[in-house]
């Protein structure tokens, strides 16, 4: 064919590939193998160019090592459970199952079109009962260990969705997902006991040497452990004690208050009479205010004086007791010691209600802190204590180790470890999520604990329904509006019971659906474990970055409680994480819907077909950056790959089948040249991530290979096939349809991918000849090409001949002669 016709061309080679089951994973039992993810997508209508590179980040690693021989997994399933959905079905009635079957088809359809390297037969939804049966089975695990646990706490009440949303997904006091305002509101949910895990989570953060800085710092930001002592502080004429957690007891004798959250349990108690009215009017406004609202920058520090003392374990001198906006109830202890001499917010606090402000830590060195009431901001960092007793005179951490350990020692306090992060709720109150396997029984459970489903009853399937009267975004949680499926009975008592009405946070099935496509129809586990033996962990898992904190957390910390179970062989699921940058409108924003600049990825592949899709997303910028999209690049690649087939056709005629024993001198050993170095170029540019630098090594590759013109002797013919099917090796992670044809026409038996990557020839790719630049003075004045290992008295001689050189030079005297090897020659002159 002379003319580039990728419509011709495309779906005869996914047809092919699909019905030779050429990406089927295990076909190499006996090989290195690389498990090759990208997080699997929720099945909105269309696809985006966000999931267009996502998926062919991974593309090009699962065809890159199936050519370099190893046994490679690349899976794809479907995140089908979750809200949009069932918020869709709210406003037009259907139900979430059948537009969730109709945008999987659609969307699969789309995938198709890329043709991306999936091995479909272990394809997984998770809306599946076989998926969401080990959700139930796994939690029930998690329960007899401990691991779940029912609490009464405050959880983020999306006003829009009508349901509980985890933190993470609170922005700026409104819902990530449909920007209505979220509430606090107190109620009953189901937990994980994620922090068991924190230190291990951030411990194994260490292990990860492949996941992006970024990733891991956000990670241990948000487990954020820190390193304190709680102390004691004692009220006059009360039982009550107060216990505050601190980072800095060195600063103890400056602490002249102390705060309270709002919300603290002994606030009542602890309040005067006088000041009941004030107090109970503040607690009041800040039970109205979302956590979010009264912590956010920039939000004023308030609070009010409860008319009690504390006092201080240190100097027995007693200190008013506040509370105050900016003390958490569910952090540390929800209540601190002040030091307003050495904490900005206890100084702003202390200036705004004239709270005394003391100084008890000095400069080590340098000048000297004035009194407190002459202070004009916090002195924050360590230095050596003053006016703190038999204290004084001791740098700032000896002294923090000595009076933790005093307080230990006198049963007034201890060190302690305390984290930041908080369990993870995942009761939802929604439909379209996996059912919580609990029963309540009146009579076996009057405190209603809830009771497990028995294993053998799993999965718990959810409902039938009757769409419009079910899902209507309103009143008690949609499941109980079910009698029939509500009312069971018990598995004690075998008399009536109800079951738990709350589905699980869709997270959960993200927390471990790459374990199922290793075995996605087992049935006597969530997968086997042998199969885990051989594929876990992940080799390379490609995603957004905006999972950092969420899903990369959770499916870390559900690992975790799978290798407990004894299911997996290590600690970590993933060895490298990939996270891609976003793909920007021409208009340099998000592209999307928000501002109406997308590109429809089917537009592009209908009008230029998928390789110059995918060239084009990869060539555009690395992996991991943002690129603006460009149209007019798309056509340069599109003109790109047209140069590709027709140099291939051009020479087929002479080149292919040529064979030729002999040695290879002149053009024939350039043309051989080009292509082992290509082979080294692309395949190490791939290997670093570099997807634009290995394309743009192809490019030139071809056109050097123009630049040889049409071969001539055998030598040349036989040079030229070689350098054709190599052309088609570099071309297969990114234009594998175009490389398939290609290495078809020069007489190729197999699929690229099956036939390999072959191994460069090390004598082929040295580089003879090497630029240096020549100064005079140090200005460039010119550049010459020499042979790498050329003398330094043969590289001036070479640069003393240049005609730019000499013109600098002319009328002066040489003073110095200066030799960089294989970079530079200076010439001093005066
Ligand atoms: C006294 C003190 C003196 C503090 C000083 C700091 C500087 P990180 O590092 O984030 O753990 N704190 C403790 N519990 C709190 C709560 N529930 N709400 C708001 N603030 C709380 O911070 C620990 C510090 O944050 C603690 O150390 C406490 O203030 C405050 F010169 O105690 B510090
Ligand atoms: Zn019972």
């Amino acid at each position: 064919n002379e003319r580039y016709e990728p419509q011709a061309i495309e779906q005869k080679w996914q047809t092919r590939w699909d019905e030779a089951g050429v990406f089927r994973a295990g076909k190499r039992p006996g090989a290195p193998k690389k498990y090759i993810l990208e997080m699997l997508p929720y099945p909105s209508g269309q696809m985006h160019m966000g999931h267009v590179r996502n998926y062919l980040i991974g593309d090009v690693y699962a065809r890159y090592f199936q050519m370099r021989g190893y046994d490679v997994l690349h899976p794809m399933g479907w995140d089908a459970l979750g809200l949009p959905a069932e918020n869709a079905a709210i406003k037009d009635g259907v139900h979430p199952a059948v537009r969730t079957r109709e945008n999987i088809d659609s969307f699969k359809k789309e995938m198709g079109t890329l043709g991306y390297s999936y091995d479909w037969s272990r394809e997984v939804n998770t809306s599946d009962p076989e998926y969401y049966r080990w959700n139930q089975w796994f939690f029930i695990q998690m329960l007899q260990r401990g691991l779940v646990f029912r609490r009464f706490s405050k959880v983020n009440w999306c006003t829009g969705c009508h349901t509980v949303i985890a933190n993470e997904q609170v922005k700026d006091g409104t819902c990530e997902r449909c920007e209505s305002p979220v509430v606090d509101r107190e109620q009953p949910e189901w937990a994980f006991r994620i922090t068991q895990y924190s230190q291990a989570l951030l411990d194994g953060l260490d292990e990860l040497k492949e996941w992006p800085e970024r990733i891991t710092s956000m990670q241990r930001n948000w487990i954020g452990r820190s390193e304190g002592v709680e102390a004691d502080f004692n009220v006059p004429g009360s039982e009550a004690r107060i216990r505050v957690f601190t980072t800095r007891i060195d600063t103890i004798y400056g602490c002249t208050y102390v705060v309270l959250a709002p919300d603290h349990k002994l606030v009542a108690q602890l309040t005067t009479p006088a000041q009941r009215a004030e107090v109970d009017a503040f607690v009041k406004r800040m039970a109205a205010t979302s956590k979010t609202d009264r912590t956010a920058e920039g939000v004023t520090k308030e609070g009010v004086f409860t008319g009690a003392h504390a006092i201080n374990p240190f100097t027995g001198q007693p200190v008013p007791i506040w509370i105050a906006n900016f003390v958490l109830s569910d952090y540390g202890t929800g209540a601190v010691m002040s030091v307003p001499a050495h904490d900005e917010r206890d100084f702003d606090f202390a200036r705004k209600y004239a709270l005394p402000i003391k100084v008890v830590v000095q400069p080590a060195a340098g000048d000297k802190l004035p009194p407190g009431d002459a202070l004009e901001k916090a002195y924050t960092e360590d230095g050596v204590l003053v006016d703190s007793g038999e204290y004084s005179g001791l740098p700032s951490a000896e002294a923090r180790k000595k009076m933790g350990e005093k307080l230990r020692a006198e049963g007034r306090g201890e060190p302690k470890v305390t984290y930041r992060q908080k369990d993870w709720g995942f009761s939802r109150q929604r439909y379209w999520g996996t059912p919580i396997p609990i029963v309540y029984c009146e009579k076996c459970d009057p405190e209603r604990k809830g009771q497990p489903v028995p294993l053998e009853q799993l999965p718990v399937r959810l409902p039938e329904i009757d769409t419009q009267t079910v899902l209507t975004g309103k009143g008690e949680p949609p499941l109980a509006k079910v009698p029939s499926w509500v009312n069971t009975t018990c598995p004690t008592c075998k008399g009536p019971a109800r079951r738990e009405t709350e589905t699980m946070d869709t997270f959960v099935d993200s927390c471990w659906y790459f374990a199922r496509y290793l075995s996605p129809h087992y049935n006597e586990g969530p997968f086997d474990p042998k199969e885990a033996q051989r594929w876990l962990p992940v080799d390379v898992y490609v995603g957004g970055p905006e999972h950092a904190v969420m899903h990369l957390l959770y499916f870390r910390f559900w690992f975790r409680v799978m290798k407990l179970l004894g299911l997996v062989p290590v600690d970590e699921p993933v060895k490298r994480l990939i996270t891609q940058g976003i793909v920007n409108g021409a208009d340099g924003r998000k592209m999307g819907k928000r501002y109406g600049n997308g590109v429809a990825p089917s537009s592009i592949v209908q009008k230029y077909g998928a390789d110059t899709a995918r060239t084009y997303v990869l060539f555009a910028g690395p992996p991991e950056r943002d690129f603006d999209w460009s149209h007019e690049q798309v056509e340069g690649v599109f003109r790109f790959l047209k140069r590709v087939w027709t140099l291939a056709s051009t020479h087929h005629a002479v080149a292919a089948g040529a064979t030729h024993a002999g040695t290879y001198e002149g053009k024939a050993l350039e043309i051989r040249r080009a292509a082992h170095k290509a082979l080294k170029r692309v395949g190490e540019a791939i290997e670093r991530l570099s997807f634009n630098t290995a394309i743009a090594g192809i490019m030139e590759y071809v056109n050097a290979l123009y630049a040889l013109g049409t071969p001539e002797t055998p030598a040349e013919k036989a040079a030229m096939a070689e350098a054709m099917r190599f052309l088609s090796v570099v071309l297969t992670p990114f234009a594998p349809h175009v490389a398939e044809e290609i290495a078809e026409s020069y007489g190729a038996k197999d699929f690229t991918v099956t036939q390999g990557w072959p191994e460069f020839d090390p004598a082929l790719v040295v580089d003879d000849v090497i630029p240096y630049a020549v100064q005079v003075n140090g200005k460039l004045r010119a550049e010459i090409r020499v042979p790498v290992d050329a003398a330094e008295a043969d590289v001036r001689a070479l640069a003393e001949a240049d005609e730019r050189v000499q013109a600098a030079m002319a009328g002066k005297t040489l003073r110095k002669f200066v030799f960089v090897p294989k970079r530079l020659v200076n010439f001093v002159v005066g």
